[in-house]
């Protein structure tokens, strides 16, 4: 799904067209990881989104030509009545027609082989939308990391035959020296595969990767036989996707006005089990530990923190642009940032640091003592895995605390006040940046904290 070009090489292994699966041993075993939608709302510890347009990583339209936005809203992605919904809507959104959700365990659950079964319910996908429950390889650069489409719905040929609702298939990714490789089958199922639940089962041993929908294999790919590098992709762990596109390559189709599914289109997820009974098994849930919940040093000195960055060793303050330092008495400690701005520039800094999982700090906020008298708009903002977000601080609008008159006050900027922040996987936790002022700006920040709830 990572790339347009679909290089189908003969693989002597392969069994070639789909064929009906014999009955399956029925599984007995106690799943080693299972997800089953049953809370209030997606599971931060589990999930996570792409966001947006794939623009902000070089492959916009997400490699394929896609035409949603993908966004985190519960709008495009929420639990109701045990399910995983993931909607897509005709919406303008940020410049594109559509939005949709995609979520991913990445740096959350990770494995390589076992059976993994998932009771999901695609929309209705001709024509134009394409359903699609995946995985990457967790090491390395696409395609080297590999990829495996469990499930993918709404193909162009499959349009072409009439099948476009009964259609599904299956494919992996890899890298054959130095190219992109891949394989995939697919099945015509019965009847409209949007009619019903239906249970998708993916093995995966050292010797093949095979699925079936309610029993019926559509997918099979012998991985046994390594040649140099080859297929080393598919022996290593890997984490899961599930996302609901419109249009793009898959569907052939790139015109929104040519996207004739009903909209909003929902993919149901009920459970997603995973069972493993190979030696060479493995799972790893949790990634990144998560620092401790209070209160986190982003650039303080105060007592009885949770934690804090270390600069010099695991963090760094960048000036991006335009800031020269002045002398300054901190707020506390020994140290403040205290820079002056001149006149018709832009300017900014960053503190960045390794990535932190700053998901105990939910519904917290974001403090810090500013003294400044500036009138100008500026921002404040951090990166996470979904790109920069900003709060604006412009005369007149909210202050969060903020007087500008030459005194300290302390900032408290609530994390619901950013829009689209990954607090799994935060990368510059603090950031200041503004437009050229019309006069020279000085800024004073001390003592920058995260507070947890
Ligand atoms: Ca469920
Ligand atoms: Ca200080």
């Amino acid at each position: 799904m990572d790339r347009t070009s679909r290089i189908a090489l003969p693989i002597a292994a392969c069994a070639g067209l789909a064929a009906l699966a014999l009955s399956a041993a029925v599984q007995a075993q106690t799943p080693v990881w299972e997800e089953n939608f049953n809370g209030a709302s997606i599971d931060g510890n589990t999930w996570t989104y792409d966001v947006g347009t794939g623009c902000q990583i070089g492959i916009c339209g997400w490699g394929n030509s896609e035409l949603q936005y993908y966004t985190s809203r519960p709008e495009n992605a929420r639990v109701e009545n045990g399910n995983l919904v993931i909607e897509a809507r005709r919406e303008n959104f940020e410049g594109s027609p559509f939005t949709s959700a995609r979520l991913k365990t990445e740096g959350r659950v990770h494995f390589k082989y076992g059976t993994l079964e998932a009771r999901i319910r695609t929309p209705q996908a001709g024509n134009g939308l394409w359903p699609a429950y995946w995985m990457l390889g967790a090491i390395g650069v696409w395609p080297d990391r590999g990829e495996i489409d469990i499930m993918e719905i709404g193909h162009v040929d499959g349009i072409a035959a009439g099948m476009a609702n009964r259609r599904v298939g299956g494919a992996v990714h890899w890298n054959y020296g130095g190219g992109h490789a891949s394989h995939g089958d697919f099945a015509d199922f019965p009847t409209n595969l949007h009619d019903d639940y239906r249970t998708y089962r993916m093995t995966w041993d050292p010797q093949f990767i095979r699925v079936t929908v309610d029993g019926l294999q559509y997918f099979e790919m012998a991985i046994s036989d390594i040649e140099g590098a080859s297929l080393h992709e598919f022996h290593q762990p890997h984490f899961l996707l599930l996302n609901l596109a419109v249009g793009g390559t898959y569907t052939g189709i790139t015109d929104p006005n040519a996207i004739t599914a009903p909209l909003p289109g929902r993919m149901l997820v009920d459970w997603i089990r995973l069972y493993q009974d190979h030696p060479d098994s493995e799972l790893q849930i949790g990634g990144d530990s998560a620092v401790p919940a209070g209160r986190f040093g982003v650039y303080s000195e105060q007592g009885g923190l949770a934690g804090a960055l270390d600069f010099g060793s695991d963090a760094d303050l960048f000036v991006w642009n335009n800031l020269a330092p002045i002398n300054a008495a901190p707020f506390e400690g020994n140290e403040a940032m205290a820079f002056r701005a001149g006149a018709g520039q832009w300017f900014g800094l960053g503190i960045l640091t390794d990535y932190r999982n700053m998901s105990a700090y939910a519904g917290g906020a974001l403090k810090f003592h500013m003294r400044t008298t500036t009138s100008s708009t500026f921002k404040i903002g951090i990166n996470t895995s979904f790109g920069d977000s900003w709060v604006d601080f412009a005369a007149g609008g909210p202050d969060y605390g903020l007087v500008r008159d030459g005194q300290w006050h302390q900032v408290t900027v609530p994390f619901s006040a950013f829009y689209e922040l990954d607090l799994h996987a935060v990368k510059q936790m603090f950031m200041v940046v503004a437009d050229p002022p019309a006069q020279d700006v000085e800024l004073v920040v001390d003592n920058v904290y995260y507070e947890s709830p």
